[in-house]
Parts: C-alpha cells; structure tokens; sequence
C-alpha cells in the first residue's frame, strides 16, 4: 500500500558549492553511523559542497552531541576571526603575551584564501537503540531538547540526524541496510539535502532576502 508519509523534494536545487558543513556524529552503533554519515556526504557532494569544506568529528555517544555541535559551531568562529587577524598581518594590540606568534602560512600575492569560515549548517548524526533501561527516554529527550537550544542560540541550523529506534531493525533500516527485502531508506543523504537548503536559507535570510 502507498504511504502519505515523507518529505517532499524541493522544486528549489539549492547550490552547496560555497557553504561550509560540519557533520558531527556519535560512535554508538558504528554500522548504522557510518552508513548514515557517508549517505549525507554523498549528498553534500553531490549539491556541489567542497571536499575541503565538509569537516567531520566524532564523540562518543549521542549524549555528546549537543554540546560537541555548539563547541565546533563556536570554534570556526575564532578560526574565522584568526584568518582576519593574519590578513591584517598578525597585529598584536597589546595583551602582554610573550608566547611567539606561530608562523602563519604564506599566502601567494593577491590570492585571499579563507578556508576557515564559519559553519553554515551542522548535521548532527546518532543512533539510540533502546535498551532495558531508561537510558533511552532520558538520552533522547535531552539531546533532541538541547540540539533545537544550539540552533536557536547561535543561528546555525543544526540538523537532526538523531535515529531514535525501539529495534536494531528499525535502525537499520533508516540507514538503507535493512535485512529483508526492503533494505529501507538511507536518511543521512535526506540530512545532507537539509543542511544544503538551510545553509542556504541562513546565508539568503540573513541577508534579509526573501521571495
Ligand atoms: N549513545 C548512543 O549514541 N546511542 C545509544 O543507543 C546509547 N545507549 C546507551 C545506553 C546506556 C545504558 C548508556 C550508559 C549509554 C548509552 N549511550 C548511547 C552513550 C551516551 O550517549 C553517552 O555517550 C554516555 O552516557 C557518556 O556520556
């Protein structure tokens, strides 16, 4: 029987080829992640995302993610500011340090290169699998609850890359690796399509562009 349910494709194809992506993914049930991390790089790849922008971390569980997105997402801000400070050829306004200035890489004259901007969007990628216990329910409501909070307070869409599965089946199969006939759908690739289009958005939206 057909099913209603699912997302449907946007009639926008929405150009990765300037943003910058990070995939932040717990190491919980490593079969699952990985098909799941590789399914939205193929679709960050295939939207025109550069290699060289697309960073991938890893923590230990899902518990992790919240606060793992909110660090990196804060992280490529100082990297971005560090890029400006060596533009302006590392001026030093005081502040009494006596540490040397690391070598800054040279830059061939009249080429900007400004590898380090800032994310645009982040997947954050796990899978929980229930258990016996309560672990589940707790995991699942915090993170889902703090990774919405990281959004919301820094403005970079963070996307929901979370399986929360009651089966090891029901896991497998969000991740294209079911082990009947029907071997499911891989929605890491639906999270690489997201985090395109609402790069996108943040970059047009910020800008107050609309339609
Ligand atoms: N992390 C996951 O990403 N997926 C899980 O299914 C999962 N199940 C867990 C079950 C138990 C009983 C415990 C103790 C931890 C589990 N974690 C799981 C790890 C959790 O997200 C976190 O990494 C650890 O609790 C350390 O903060």
């Amino acid at each position: 029987m057909s099913t209603i349910k699912g997302i449907s494709q946007s009639p926008v194809h929405y150009d990765g080829s300037d943003l910058r992506v990070a995939i932040i993914h717990a190491r919980w049930n490593k079969t699952v992640i990985e098909a799941l991390v590789t399914g939205a790089i193929a679709k960050l790849k295939e939207r025109g995302v550069k290699e060289s922008n697309i960073v991938v971390e890893s923590v230990p569980g899902s518990y992790e993610l919240p606060w793992a997105c909110s660090k990196v997402i804060a992280g490529a801000h100082v990297q971005a500011n560090s890029n400006v400070n060596d533009l302006l050829g590392g001026l030093n306004f005081g502040g009494g340090g006596s540490s040397p200035k690391p070598a800054s890489t040279p830059v061939p004259a009249g080429v900007v290169t400004m590898p380090n901007e800032p994310f645009d969007a982040v997947i954050a990628i796990g899978v929980l699998i229930k258990g016996s216990t309560m672990h589940f329910e707790y995991i699942c409501d915090s993170v889902s609850h703090a990774l919405m909070k990281v959004q919301l307070d820094t403005g970079v869409p963070v996307i929901f890359g979370v399986l929360t599965a009651l089966t090891d089946d029901q896991a497998l199969e969000r991740a294209g690796l079911g082990r009947g006939e029907d071997k499911g759908h891989n929605h890491g690739e639906d999270w690489g399509l997201a985090a395109v289009e609402m790069g996108s958005h943040a970059r047009r939206w910020g800008q107050g562009k609309f339609n």
